[in-house]
């Protein structure tokens, strides 16, 4: 396994109700190391793009709405296979079919509030982390 970068969001559902230090030490146990951290309150138009592989979808533009409702934490994390390896960490994306211990089990609150994003490939994690980072 090589040394990869991804990026990992705290969304608006978790930063609002104080989860950003839980859920950054349960990554980091996990071995990630944090590269870069951002506070950020996504544009309408940062979150589109973002997210432009789903748009036409139905719940498109209210996960639009929900990615801007608040301030976000932006972070890239390093580790050995570091995609793979923070999807197992997320776990699914409706956190009620999240397996035990994920963070969205542990934290999600629904399908769209469900407290985090971590990119689902190494082509996405690029893209993700140059989006924000520029890097
Ligand atoms: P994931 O890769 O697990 O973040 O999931 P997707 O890329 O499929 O979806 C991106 C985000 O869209 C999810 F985190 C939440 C939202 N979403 C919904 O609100 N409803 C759906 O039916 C599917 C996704």
């Amino acid at each position: 396994m090589s040394l990869e970068r991804t990026l990992f969001i705290v969304k608006p559902d978790a930063v609002r109700r104080n989860l950003m230090g839980r859920i950054l030490a349960h990554v980091e146990e996990q071995d990630f190391r944090i590269v870069e951290a951002r506070l950020a309150r996504l544009t309408r138009e940062e979150a589109q793009t973002f997210y432009a592989e789903h748009l036409g979808k139905p719940f498109f533009n209210d996960l639009v709405e929900y990615m801007t409702s608040g301030p976000v934490l932006l972070v890239c994390l390093e580790r050995e296979g570091a995609v793979a390896k923070l999807r197992q960490v997320v776990g699914a994306t409706d956190p009620a079919l999240a397996a035990i211990g994920t963070v969205r089990k542990l934290f999600g609150e629904s399908k769209q509030s469900n407290s985090v994003h971590a990119s689902d490939s190494p082509a996405s994690s690029e893209r993700e982390v140059r989006f924000f980072f520029g890097t």
